[in-house]
């Protein structure tokens, strides 16, 4: 059996590859990682260039299983979760099961606002940036508001620690949402503060955040509020 390969951007900055990552490494899933790091997302790129060899469509992140090559973020982990069964990526029962697909589901498709104005950006301190597009952007509270009642709902219903019990693929798609909250200073109530600060221990999203501190790069075309680090 090959070695899975993950094909991931900068860990600073690149919210979608974090998730296959921390939900790899969290389950004991072994797998080697090749960056490519961003220099743009323009057509005449190196990312594009190198990308492109393994994703027409250019995006990061892709799984490449021996001959197999599996793009975007949610058809990796449905593919990770038939292929390692025994680590039971989703929870076990049918109904959890439904419903933290319809929260992945919702976090991949949704939560524009949210993912246009709050860019993940690990290194950095933006929390007075947060204040102010908090008060500006009423669409983003209530985005905000819908994540937070999203994971009160399943914590309070289904018992924790993490959302659906157990660690599971759900989890790791909310991890990058932890991650901009944290940056910006999005302040939550009791319930959802807690997970926040559990994923945040995790020892995958440390690693992850280890490595993403230790990347020298900044990247303009990522970066709306700051001129340098
Ligand atoms: N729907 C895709 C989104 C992937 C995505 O947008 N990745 C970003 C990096 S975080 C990217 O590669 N962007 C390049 C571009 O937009 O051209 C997924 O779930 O994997």
């Amino acid at each position: 059996m090959s070695t899975l390969q993950l094909i991931i951007g900068n860990k600073n900055y690149s919210s979608w590859s974090m998730r296959p990552w921390v939900l790899m490494t969290q389950k004991g899933i072994p797998f080697d990682e090749q960056m490519i790091r961003f220099d743009g997302f323009g057509a005449g790129s190196q990312f594009k260039q190198a990308i492109g060899v393994f994703n027409p469509v250019g995006k990061v992140p892709v799984l490449v299983d021996g001959d197999l090559v599996v793009t975007d973020t949610l058809a990796i982990a449905e593919y990770l979760a038939e292929r390692f069964p025994e680590h039971e990526l989703w929870p076990r029962d049918a109904k959890l099961r439904a419903w933290a697909r319809s929260a992945c589901a919702h976090m991949h498709s949704g939560f524009g606002v949210l993912r246009q104005l709050l860019p993940m950006n690990i290194e950095a301190d933006l929390r007075e940036v947060g204040a102010r597009l908090l008060r500006e952007h009423p669409e983003l509270q209530s985005e905000i508001a819908q994540v937070e009642s999203l994971w009160t709902m399943a914590l309070n219903q289904h018992g924790g620690p993490m959302l659906f019990g157990e660690y599971s693929i759900v989890d790791a798609f909310f991890t990058p949402v932890v991650m901009r909250f944290k940056t910006y200073g999005v302040a939550l109530g009791s319930v959802a503060t807690a997970y926040m600060d559990r994923i945040a221990e995790l020892p995958s999203t440390q690693a992850w955040c280890h490595a993403a501190l230790r990347e020298q790069d900044f990247l303009a075309f990522e970066e709306p509020y700051r001129d340098a680090r």
